[in-house]
């Protein structure tokens, strides 16, 4: 049992994971998506009896290294389905009638350097993977940089915009589509279950915003833009009446900026999945250094982030 509002290292979080699989096998499964760069495993649970009628949810966190806040969120949701269901009966429903895949830690080859900040203090603000060196010339000399932006190198759009191909930017794509081992292994996941994964979430920070798709172009939706639309208003509002906390909705160049070799653009276009959403956690976008977010502020984040998620949940369960 880990207690809640806290920040923990990546072995202790997959120690965590194993355990829970361990002790309740009839709700949950440990899953490994796939193995890092530096070698570390990808784990996350399945909850629910996978059934082959049953709609699929996935929702992950910890794509980029420093986003602490989506990390917790993501092992918050665990938590509360672990120690909560037996007195809540939305929890139940979901635990009898979707498979809901949570992977806490995408990139935990990046999560554990930005722990690595008491004796570097640089290290916190790491964004991207661990990847090795690579060298460009950038027009003065040749730089060579560690890491590449998996949110950038999905193979969507890969590399048109909002990306960079200099190895030493926060935003470096890589040197292909899914050249990356977690970018690629996570893909290849999602397209296992293609068919019946109805709802793909991914947990960022920071900015106070529920996007959808697409990123690469203002006004470019999928044909199902109202229905995406739709939830995502409600989800927003759901989060809202928990704390007052405000949310805007709408694609990223609406609201934000433009990109492309995004997770949720690549899985809302290659899976035609339903509803695909990228969160952008807590602070809103006007504080300065939001990824390091006060531990008071953990436990209420994760909180109204579920009030938004079951806004997307109940759809999917109860249209089935
Ligand atoms: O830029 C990103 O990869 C994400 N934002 S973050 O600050 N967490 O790095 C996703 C933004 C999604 N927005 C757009 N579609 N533009
Ligand atoms: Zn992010």
């Amino acid at each position: 049992r880990l207690r809640m509002g806290e920040y923990y290292s990546y072995s202790v979080l997959s120690t965590w994971l194993q355990r829970i699989a361990e002790s309740l096998p009839d709700i949950a499964k440990l899953i490994k998506v796939g193995t890092t760069i530096e070698g570390r495993e990808i784990l996350g649970l399945k909850f629910g009896k996978d059934t082959p009628d049953k709609k699929i949810v996935v929702i992950d966190a910890g794509i980029h290294a420093r986003e602490w806040a989506a990390i917790h969120t993501a092992s918050y949701f665990i938590n509360l389905i672990v120690n909560s269901r037996e007195e809540d009966p939305q929890i139940q429903n979901y635990l009898d009638n979707i498979v809901l895949y949570i992977i806490p830690v995408l990139n935990p080859d990046g999560y554990e350097y930005t722990r690595t900040d008491k004796t570097n203090p640089r290290a916190r603000m790491w964004r991207k993977s661990r990847s090795p060196k690579a060298c460009a010339f950038d027009g003065v000399r040749n730089s060579c940089c560690m890491g590449v932006d998996l949110n950038r190198n999905f193979d969507f759009r890969f590399s048109e915009i909002g990306a960079s191909r200099y190895p030493c930017s926060e935003i470096y794509h890589g040197p292909s589509a899914f050249s990356e081992p977690e970018s690629k292994a996570y893909s290849q996941f999602l397209a296992s279950l293609q068919g019946r994964l109805e709802a793909y979430i991914t947990l960022h920070s920071y900015s106070q915003l529920w996007i959808y798709s697409y990123s690469h172009r203002k006004f470019t939706y999928a044909p199902d833009i109202e229905e995406t639309r739709r939830v995502a208003a409600k989800a927003v509002q759901e989060l809202g009446r928990m704390y007052g906390t405000k949310y805007r909705h709408g694609t990223g160049p609406e609201i934000i900026y433009a990109f492309s070799g995004g997770s949720t653009d690549w899985a809302k276009e290659t899976l035609k999945i339903k509803y695909s959403y990228t969160i952008e956690l807590r602070p809103g976008y006007e504080e300065w250094n939001g990824f390091v977010l006060d531990k008071n502020q953990l436990i209420p984040t994760a909180k109204e982030t579920w009030a938004g998620v079951t806004v997307v949940l109940d759809e999917v369960t109860n249209q089935w």
